[in-house]
């Protein structure tokens, strides 16, 4: 067993943010990029007439009138302006199969993207190529498919002008299939809020932060992964506004952050505690968490009589279907189930609720932790019954507030890229266009990967991001890839995924956020929207990484216009001003009126949200209580030799894209390898701190998956419960592991068993 503290793991004692986000982001700067240009590019980061920070859909304070310190925002802007590059000659010299031996980290961190390349089988190696011809071959090939044998993959960083254009592109050469990081992420919300409460989105806007009374934060972690909305917390619990934290792992910047923004704390080494209630369920148990939470509001309105306030009857009868529904279900759960399931005891529930029943505005905030669950959809609906059972829509300071993953990836939605497109949306594109878009439902991630496992999806485009390796499942996705007879990249970087390649295959390097987009009309601004549904302008400043590259719009127009000689589309036209491209998608999607008018005032403009006027787009135009029958996730709960695995970012990557190698918050330094236990569950399996392990999927069947050359970390997170980094662990994540109701993967909650690797050690 082992003795002390293993190698890199100590506890990190500062606050959250501080000097300790200072000195990172320094080392980051020096890293990256040369000083002078990393201190202008940081200064224009999500201001008015700046580019929007490529970190996260956390909106802008009061857009950007003073500069917003963000470490992890400086990361992401720092490591797109790199001042590395990655030329052609480069690729001469290593076959693919052996770039494939590189680690996500090693690939990325070679730097940009410099010229389109195509790649050549018969030598292992991608090699240049000209756009022109680029274009020519990707289009001949294209056109020798069936349309619905190809996928149209959309990651979120990208902008409403290029996501635009793109899905106009796939629907004209005849397919549905647009699968996007969205389906890995916030699926739950965009198909759970519609029925709940009629739109898939959050309803609070930066205001309602300084209204709130309370603000209930679930399965999200903001010091690393939406590190601006610290400045919000940390406002909110300065002015002694509650929040209550419901997370299986302690998280540092939930318990004690020191702003950056704050001279005082940063003279003083100050710091300000955020969470005043802390939570840790077991993974999983944020459904049965909140039936509680509900219960015992119900027991006490039951108690104190309807007038006494407990819930908002007025509200209830004016505004929602199937409370008495609901009423009925919880009164017949009982406690012994709930404080099993959740793994919360009762009174710690209560205390819950008695802050909730004295707070008259409240915002319940949440992340990956409850849409990544094969109850992901239940689990949000369940956040939607909470708030409408005390009326919290439409008044300031109360809300739904899911945090978004990519800074676009809600705009992405809006301006089309949907499986399942409506039939409004579809009529208006044929009016726009003059071609007749398929109505057939296509694939999401998780469809368009089992099609290409199948072999009946033949060729892929990605616009973005990193597919293979997001999806659960390499074992599977990975081989599966090389059997594709062709796949395009837009890429800004190298990653695992462009190696990935079949018989053909092509990487195109784009122009990301922080760099100037010239076209024939001259210099171009693209738009986004936040997590609160702000749609503004974002325009780049620095030189392009290369001469060679273009923007994703124009890479769509090329490949469009040569998959598509016929088009009835004026691709070079739109891309010369993307000013016709927002003229176009006004045309399509009625909520963008006065578009380029909109986006030319300070600060942009807000979408309609029906909710906060108290207007339900249901299908009875009430906002509806949705019972959740289960309790259980999943089928091995009860099991105790079965814990919960739950993936979770560090704080040194994005997504797939790894940084670095420390997770300075959760005491983790130069290394990954880690699965965080509960010391009572190590205890019981013989396990000690710093102990090789192994870790086994529980679904019961045959081919349990399994993860090795990890080690045990003693971690203070719920008895249960265990958690490894994002993407090492997608091993164990089976690709059917699947919310039903969504298709979000169920990357937060494996079933699995954990045992000392005797062959180590
Ligand atoms: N720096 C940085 N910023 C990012 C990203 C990044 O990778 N790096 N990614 C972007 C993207 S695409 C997204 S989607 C967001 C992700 O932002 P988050 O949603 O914060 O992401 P995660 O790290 O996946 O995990 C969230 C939290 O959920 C908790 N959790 C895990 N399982 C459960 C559970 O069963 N119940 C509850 N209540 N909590 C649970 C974990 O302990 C963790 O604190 O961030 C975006 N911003
Ligand atoms: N186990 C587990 N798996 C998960 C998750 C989890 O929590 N646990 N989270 C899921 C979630 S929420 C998400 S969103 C997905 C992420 O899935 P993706 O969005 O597919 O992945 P990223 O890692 O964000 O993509 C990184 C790549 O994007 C490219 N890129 C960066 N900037 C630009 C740009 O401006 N333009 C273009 N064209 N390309 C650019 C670079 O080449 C880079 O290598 O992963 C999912 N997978
Ligand atoms: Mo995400």
């Amino acid at each position: 067993m082992a003795e002390s503290e293993p190698r890199g793991i100590r506890r990190y004692s500062y606050p959250a943010g501080g000097w300790g986000a200072l000195r990172a982001t320094a080392r980051t700067i020096r890293e990256q990029m040369d000083a002078p240009d990393a201190a202008a590019t940081l200064l224009r980061t999500n201001k008015p007439d700046g580019f929007d920070c490529p970190g996260c859909a956390w909106p802008d304070s009061r857009h950007g009138s003073s500069f917003q310190f963000c470490e992890n925002g400086a990361k992401a802007v720092t490591w797109e302006a790199t001042k590395k590059r990655v030329p052609a000659s480069f690729f001469t010299g290593h076959t693919v199969a052996s770039l494939l031996e590189w680690n996500d980290h090693a690939l990325e961190d070679l730097g940009r993207l410099t010229e389109p390349m195509a790649y050549n089988a018969d030598k292992d190696i991608y090699e240049a190529i000209g756009w022109d011809a680029a274009f020519a071959r990707i289009g001949a090939l294209l056109r020798t498919f069936d349309p619905d044998a190809v996928e149209f993959y959309t990651s979120g960083r990208t902008s409403n002008e290029a996501a635009f254009l793109y899905q106009i592109f796939a629907r004209e050469f005849g397919t549905n299939n647009f699968p996007d990081c969205s389906n890995m992420c916030h699926e739950a919300t965009s198909v759970g809020l519609p029925t709940s409460i009629g739109i898939g989105k959050g309803t609070v806007s930066l205001e309602d932060f300084d209204h709130c009374e309370l603000i209930i934060a679930m399965g999200h972690n903001p010091g690393t992964n939406h590190p601006r909305m610290m400045g919000t917390l940390h406002e909110v619990a300065r002015r002694g506004a509650p929040i209550i934290a419901i997370n299986p792992l302690r998280e540092l910047a939930l318990e004690r952050f020191a702003d950056p923004q704050d001279p005082l704390e940063m003279a003083t080494l100050g710091a300000t505690d955020i969470a005043s209630n802390y939570l840790q369920p077991r993974v999983g148990g944020d459904a049965a968490a909140l039936q509680g939470i509900m219960k015992a509001l119900i027991e006490m309105d039951d108690e104190a009589g309807p007038q006494a306030g407990v819930l908002d009857h007025a509200f209830i009868a004016a505004h929602t279907n199937g409370f008495e529904g609901l009423a009925v279900d919880l009164r017949a759960k009982r406690w012994i189930d709930i404080e099993a399931v959740s793994g919360l005891p009762q009174a710690r529930l209560r205390d819950v609720a008695r802050a909730y029943a004295a707070s008259s505005a409240t915002i319940v905030t949440y992340g990956m932790g409850l849409t990544q669950h094969s109850t992901g959809t239940h689990n949000v609906q369940q956040v939607a019954n909470l708030l409408l059972l005390r009326g919290n829509f439409g008044k300031p300071g109360a809300g739904i507030c899911p945090l978004r993953g990519h800074s676009n990836v809600q705009g992405d939605r809006t301006v089309g890229i949907t499986e399942k497109p409506g039939a409004q949306m579809l009529a208006r594109i044929e009016q726009r266009f003059g071609f007749v878009p398929p109505a057939s439902h296509g694939h999401d991630a998780v469809a368009a990967m089992k099609a290409i496992v199948d072999g009946r999806s033949k060729a892929l485009v990605c616009m973005g991001g990193n597919l293979a390796v997001a999806l659960p499942d390499p074992e599977v996705c990975l081989p599966a890839m090389r059997r594709l007879e062709l796949a395009v990249h837009v890429a800004t970087k190298l990653n695992r995924t462009h190696l990935l390649v079949g018989r053909h295959a092509f990487l195109l390097p784009c122009l990301g956020r922080t760099e100037l987009d010239e076209q024939s009309s001259g210099p171009q601004a693209v738009t986004v929207e936040d997590s609160m549904s702000m749609v503004h302008a974002s325009r780049g400043r620095l030189p392009p990484a290369s001469g060679l590259l273009k923007s994703e719009p124009a890479i769509v127009a090329g490949i469009a216009s040569a998959t598509l000689p016929e088009s009835k589309v004026s691709w070079t036209e739109l891309v010369a001003d993307y000013d016709r491209i927002r003229d176009a998608i006004e045309a399509v999607i009625p909520s963008f009126e006065a578009y380029n008018a909109r986006i030319r005032e300070p600060g942009g403009f807000r979408l309609p949200l029906p909710p906060t006027e108290r207007v339900w787009k249901t299908p009875s135009g009430r906002a509806e209580f949705l019972v959740f029958d289960g309790l259980v996730e999943d089928a091995a709960a009860g099991d105790p030799s079965v814990l919960t695995l739950t993936t979770v970012r560090s704080h040194d990557q994005y997504n797939t894209t790894i940084y670095g190698f420390d997770d300075r918050y959760r005491g983790v330094f130069g290394r990954r390898d880690v699965v965080f236990m509960n010391e009572d569950d190590m205890a019981s399996r013989g396990i000690a701190h710093g102990d090789a392990i192994v870790v086994e999927t529980a679904f019961g069947g045959a081919g349990e998956r399994v993860l090795r050359d990890v080690i045990a970390v003693a971690y203070p997170i719920a008895r249960g419960s265990v958690a490894t980094y994002y993407p090492e662990g997608n091993c164990l994540v089976p690709l059917d592991h699947v919310d039903r109701a969504s298709g979000t993967p169920s990357y937060k909650s494996v079933p699995v068993r954990i045992r000392r690797d005797s062959n180590v050690g």
